[in-house]
């Protein structure tokens, strides 16, 4: 939920989710790294010895106009469950990661499976950001294999992103930031904004368009 807090900060929460290795940490370390301008606070990262998140990642990022992105990433591995469902407590946008390897369809699907179990009504109202991400992999799914498979017609930007060299990284956070503001601060221009990107991604899944 966005709150003003002591300093005069506008806040915004948004959650990376997605399967095990689908490339979530590799993303906020490529934005702390390498991408964004913003004014940025120290980064949190809690992993096993494989690498893999533990509990979550976690950066804030300021702008000059005292708005801050409180940024973190959930642990992909089945296990953590209930850890997922904490991190994504009170997100006001949510990007989610889609490996493109085939091996990994199946825990693609099991992920965005929880996630509309975790949202329930808030499906397809609260902004959820798709990032198809390992388009650099000779043998990834097809754009429209993998968004058919995940059942994801609905009001979601998709991008193409390719975390280990940051390309789309960006785009991707910054259609969350601005989404996430647009929900909370402006819902009656939100709203229309849905209808129009449940429209572009019919279209890009290749359904009938009802118009
Ligand atoms: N080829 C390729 N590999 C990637 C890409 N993005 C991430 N990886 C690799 O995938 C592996 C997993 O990346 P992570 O960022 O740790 O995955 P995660 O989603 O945070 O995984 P959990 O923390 O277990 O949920 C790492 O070896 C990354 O280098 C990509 O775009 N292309
Ligand atoms: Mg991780």
């Amino acid at each position: 939920m966005v709150y003003k807090d002591k300093h005069g900060y506008y806040r915004f929460k948004i959650v990376f989710y997605g399967p095990s290795m689908a490339g979530k940490t590799t993303m906020v370390k490529m934005l702390y790294n390498k991408i964004l301008g913003l004014k940025k606070g120290r980064i949190h990262s809690i992993e096993g010895t494989d690498g893999r998140t533990l509990y979550f990642d976690y950066v804030p990022f300021a702008t000059k106009g005292k708005v801050l992105f409180d940024v973190y990433t959930v642990p992909g591995q089945r296990r953590h469950k209930r850890q997922r469902k904490l991190v994504l407590e009170g997100a006001d946008a949510i990007i989610f990661v889609v490996d493109s390897d085939p091996n990994a369809l199946n825990e693609n699907i099991y992920s965005i499976n929880e996630l509309r179990e975790f949202l329930g009504d808030k499906w397809g109202e609260i902004p959820i950001i798709i990032a198809l991400n390992k388009r650099d992999l000779a043998d990834a799914l097809p754009e429209t294999v993998l968004l058919r498979a995940l059942r994801l017609d609905g009001p979601f930007p998709v991008f193409r992103t390719i975390a280990i060299d940051g390309k789309g990284v960006k785009r991707v956070f910054q259609e969350a930031a601005r989404l996430a503001m647009l929900y909370r601060v402006f819902p009656d221009i939100y709203k229309e904004q849905l209808a129009d990107l449940a429209r572009i991604t019919r279209e890009r899944i290749g359904a009938v368009s009802e118009e």
